[in-house]
């Protein structure tokens, strides 16, 4: 159910004119607002769930992980890349729309802060 609130759902109906990396009738790719690396994208399903806790299906999650290795082949960092998925507000989720962090372009640390 799309939450009319919802920025992510905005981004992928097309409203703000986004220029996404990757579509499928599944999942959009755009770059992010504040790139935490040179390389900073995010993978987002069409369909809203407010986080990964709430997706059932799969089959569709193994499609942002695909639409994740395809973004960062995209953008130029397909042999060094981070996928990150910040589910609840202690773990740094600020939008409430499941979203896939592809990050790149940098030497990466660990573990994360
Ligand atoms: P998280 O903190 O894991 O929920 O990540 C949310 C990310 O979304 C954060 O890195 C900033 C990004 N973001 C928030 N609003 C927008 C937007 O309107 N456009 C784009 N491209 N990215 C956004």
């Amino acid at each position: 159910m799309p939450s009319k609130d919802c920025i992510f759902c905005k981004i992928a109906n097309k409203e703000f004119n986004t220029e996404f990396v990757v579509e499928t009738e599944d999942y959009v790719s755009f770059k992010d607002l504040s790139p935490q690396a040179p390389v900073h994208a995010l993978v987002i399903p069409k369909q809203h769930f407010a986080s990964l806790n709430e997706m059932k299906d799969a089959e569709l999650m193994g499609k942002l992980l695909q639409g994740a290795r395809e973004t960062a082949e995209k953008l130029g960092v397909g042999d060094n890349y981070r996928v990150v998925i910040n589910t609840g507000e202690k773990a740094g989720q600020s939008v409430f729309h499941m979203h896939v962090h592809v990050l790149g372009g940098r030497a990466m640390h660990w573990p994360p802060g």
